[in-house]
């Protein structure tokens, strides 16, 4: 039986996500949506799925008795209490990045998975599911121990009302989670460093950042974010190991020759570059979702990415003094 699927949150992900899983994905059916603004609810109905019942409230929803799991995909700040209340329900929820604005709330949903004894939570750390970073991390075993990794996220623009901060809880926080991932590592400490702002960075933002971050193996990673490069959506990283160098792999596309020109494109879009990773992390839900779990990215891993970001901003106002980052013992339903 299809898996019934309420999607809380029908912005710009909450949509697209809806469109996967009625046109792309096999195995689910979303039957209900909700979002603070109903118009936009209702929007996504009208364009993706009639029989779909709108809620005025995400709560409403969780309780549904034909709603099976939950797809949490609103404003990061209401995350926390959509992912509790649907874990008290024991439906399995995915929950776009980040499962939390703060450690503490990372912790109460992880308290409270803990307490029910199962996995019922996926948080949305696609990366981990792109051809290009698993062929990494296969490679990361092959160049020998790794000593130092140097990464950049670069997207043209941003808007306005992306400050210093979200350069930290929302970019970074997919490099925290696939490099932790990639390396089976631990993060110890976080330094930030500023270079000169870049003439196009608005007021309220310091563009770009380097976050150095060192893991418990002795690992030193610098990670480039540059919100305002202009010129595509960059994802770039390499590993340095003991004995040779893994390399993240451009995504596909047309090389061409011409006018004597050798050229290859630049993607502009996150939602281009990452587009078959949301498909898979997706199916992975529905697939756990249908025996009642959540496999894939955790809430332990939702939790360390809350601390490691929370060291991180703190590191933003510390003028490059390194900031530790301590991280509590994780329960055994993690390992
Ligand atoms: P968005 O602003 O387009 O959509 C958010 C929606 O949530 C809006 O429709 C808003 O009305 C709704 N909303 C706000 N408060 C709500 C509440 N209390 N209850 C129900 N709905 C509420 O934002 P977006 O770009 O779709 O991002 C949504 C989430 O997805 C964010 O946490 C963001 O970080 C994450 N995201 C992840 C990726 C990724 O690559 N994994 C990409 C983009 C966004
Ligand atoms: C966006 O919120 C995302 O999560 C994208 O994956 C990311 O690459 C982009 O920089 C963010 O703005």
């Amino acid at each position: 039986m299809a898996v019934r699927i309420g999607v809380i949150g029908t912005g710009m992900i909450g949509r697209d996500h809806t469109r996967r899983i009625q046109q792309v994905l096999a195995g689910a059916e979303v039957v209900a949506l909700s979002d603070y603004h109903p118009a936009a609810a209702r929007a996504v109905r009208a364009d993706l799925v009639p029989a779909a019942q709108v809620y005025d409230l995400g709560e409403d929803l969780i309780a549904a008795a034909d709603v099976d799991a939950v797809l949490v995909t609103s404003t990061g700040s209401t995350h926390e209490a959509y992912v509790l209340a649907a874990i008290a329900a024991g439906k399995p929820c995915f929950c776009e990045k980040p499962l939390a604005t703060t450690a503490d709330g990372a912790k109460r949903i992880v308290d409270a998975e803990v307490a029910q004894g199962r996995r019922l939570v996926q948080v949305g750390f696609m990366r981990r599911y792109d051809a290009g970073y698993v062929a990494l991390k296969q490679a990361t075993g092959r160049i020998g121990a790794p000593i130092m990794v140097h990464a950049a996220h670069r997207n043209p623009t941003v808007p306005a009302a992306y400050g210093t901060p979200m350069a930290i809880h929302d970019t970074l926080i997919h490099e925290i989670d696939v490099l932790r991932w990639l390396l089976d590592d631990d993060y110890v400490s976080a330094r930030v460093l500023f270079p000169r702002k870049a003439a196009r960075a608005h007021d309220g933002l310091r563009d770009p950042q380097v976050v150095v971050l060192e893991t418990a193996k002795g690992v030193l990673i610098d990670v480039e974010i540059f919100v305002n490069c202009h010129y595509g959506y960059d994802i770039q990283c390499e590993i340095v190991g003991e004995d040779g160098i893994a390399r993240l792999p451009e995504p596909m596309a047309i090389q061409t020759r011409l006018n004597a020109m050798l050229q290859n494109p630049i993607l502009t879009d996150w939602k281009d570059r990452f587009v078959d990773s949301y498909d898979i992390e997706l199916n992975d839900f529905i697939r756990a979702a249908g025996r009642g779990t959540a496999s894939g990215p955790s809430s332990w891993d939702g939790y360390v990415a809350a601390i490691t970001s929370d060291a991180c901003v703190t590191a933003q106002g510390t003028e490059g003094e390194a900031v530790a980052i301590t991280l509590p013992d994780r329960p055994a339903l993690y390992d």
